[in-house]
């Protein structure tokens, strides 16, 4: 019998990369998405897969929903990828970002124990939880958490949480801890997504310049198609773990801008970007690299598309939606 899947934040990035992967191994996909009064299907529409998604109506903020819906479709596999995932505005928003990062968690949980207790969970935990730590310039499983921005708080609460499901009841939950990654369908808030995108709007002659934070800081960025596999390869294991997953190389902001001018065939970027206060955080974190040898020695996982390839693809994405080739 087909396998039933549940993600949610499937109109995000992440969800419909796996909703498709889950698609191609025969699982009936739910997913959960809040109620709009103008829904945004794009992304799921970029990959042609709308149609193929049964939506059911729900908020993370929302327990009574989160039962029902469990109670109504027991999956076989929850993938909880929902979340306010914008470091940035978790400052300003840092209530709103805890009650969903880390009690939309725990109601989830707790939605699980009680109506579908055989249920495997995926929690989409992050690298931000280290924040400043690393040992010797890497961060694996056994790095401890210092997390610098509400929104990296708040994923630490829910990947407690996630554990202590785990240890107190025996429910199968993991925690995915995922390094930077990106795509063309990456938010364009996100500062890969918004030099590309502004990259092919100065292209295109539809801007004259790029507003940007700190450019030092360095992140470990892979491609989302390869980080969805390790989700779905940790639900398929005999006993939940948690697991570190990202490329195990890091580059600078800056390098990115560098690359992504030079995809776009446009001189001297300098000329360009403006160093603008706004964008500066009030806590950084200034640089993260995987050190992902447990998914690799377990799950068989290891990222595919390299730096270079991943900042041509969305380079080429963005120009392609601009017409500005
Ligand atoms: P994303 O593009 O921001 O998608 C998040 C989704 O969550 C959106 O579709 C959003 O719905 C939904 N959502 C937000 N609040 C909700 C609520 N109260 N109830 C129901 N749905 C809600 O994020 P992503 O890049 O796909 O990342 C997926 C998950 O992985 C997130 O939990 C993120 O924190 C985590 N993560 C991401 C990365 C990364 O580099 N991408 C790395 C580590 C961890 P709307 O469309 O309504 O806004
Ligand atoms: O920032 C710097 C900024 O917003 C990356 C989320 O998916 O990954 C993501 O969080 C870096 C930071 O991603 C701008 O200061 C410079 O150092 O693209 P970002 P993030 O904060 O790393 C983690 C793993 C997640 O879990 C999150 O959900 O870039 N930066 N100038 C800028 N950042 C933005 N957004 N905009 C700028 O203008």
């Amino acid at each position: 019998m087909a396998k039933v899947a549940l993600i949610t934040g499937i109109l995000g990035q992440d969800g419909p990369y796996l909703a498709e992967l889950l698609l191609k191994n025969d699982y009936k996909v739910y997913g959960l998405m809040r109620r709009y009064s103008n829904p945004n299907f794009e992304n799921l529409d970029y990959l042609g897969l709308t149609n193929k998604i049964e939506f059911v109506e729900g908020d993370l903020i929302d327990e009574a929903s989160l039962m029902n819906i469990v109670k109504i479709i027991q999956p076989d596999e929850l993938y909880n990828l929902a979340a306010q995932s914008f470091v940035g505005g978790s400052w300003h928003q840092a209530k709103l970002t805890t009650e969903i990062n880390a009690f939309g968690v725990l109601y989830l949980l707790h939605a699980l124990k009680t109506f579908s207790p055989t249920t495997r969970f995926y929690q989409a935990s992050t690298s931000e939880m280290f924040g400043l730590q690393h040992v010797g310039g890497y961060q694996d499983e056994t790095t401890p958490f210092h997390p610098r921005s509400p929104y990296g708080i708040s994923k630490v609460y829910a990947y407690w949480m996630t554990v202590n499901f785990r240890e107190s009841y025996g429910l199968f939950t993991c925690n995915g801890i995922l390094f930077n990654h990106e795509s063309p369908l990456r938010g364009i808030q996100f500062v890969t997504r918004k030099i590309t995108d502004g990259v092919a709007r100065i292209k295109a002659g539809l801007a004259k310049d790029l507003h940007l934070g700190n450019l030092e800081a360095k992140r470990d960025w892979g491609f989302a198609g390869d980080y969805v596999e390790a989700m779905h390869l940790m639900l398929q294991k005999s006993k939940p773990s948690d697991y570190v997953v990202g490329t195990g190389d890091n580059h600078s902001v800056q390098e990115f801008v560098e690359l992504a001018f030079k995809y776009a065939d446009i001189p001297d970027w300098k000329k360009y970007v403006v160093i603008d206060p706004r964008f500066k955080r009030p806590a950084e974190v200034p640089v993260l690299r995987a050190k992902a040898a447990k998914a690799e020695k377990i799950l068989g996982w290891k990222a595919k598309l390299s730096f270079d390839k991943l900042v041509k693809m969305m380079v080429d994405a963005d120009l392609k939606r601009y017409n500005a080739k």
